[in-house]
């Protein structure tokens, strides 16, 4: 085996092996990719609650709500202002009005990022 020859084959063999790893990451990628989803709807997502509007503060994008028991946040029924992830959904709604809205509580702000007419 002259030293062209030998340069080659460890070329060939480096090649192959990292093709072999390449192909087990994306692998790796397909199945977190299945968890994550299976993940989202353990923690219930979309879970809608419904409520009548009590305040509405467009300027500041905040609203009153008496809502029912919210099982995503383990809270029971009450009355408590929310802030809305985007003043937009306030818009066409008054107080009085039953909606059904989804809320999260990102770093303890619990937040309004789906709100809609009952
Ligand atoms: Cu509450």
């Amino acid at each position: 085996m002259n030293y062209k020859t030998l340069t080659l084959t460890l070329l060939l063999g480096l090649a192959s092996l990292q093709a072999r790893a390449e192909m087990t990451m994306s692998h790796e990628g397909h199945d977190m990719s299945q968890m994550e989803g299976m993940n989202m709807q353990m923690t219930g997502e979309q879970v809608m609650t419904k409520g009548v509007i009590t305040r509405l503060d467009e300027a500041n994008g905040k609203i009153g709500i008496k809502h029912e028991a919210i099982n995503n946040l383990k809270m029971p029924a009450m009355t408590m202002v929310f802030r809305v992830a985007d003043p937009a959904l306030l818009k066409d709604l008054k107080v009085g009005d039953a909606v059904r809205f989804h809320a999260e509580n990102p770093a303890g702000k619990l937040t309004l990022t789906k709100l809609q007419p009952q």
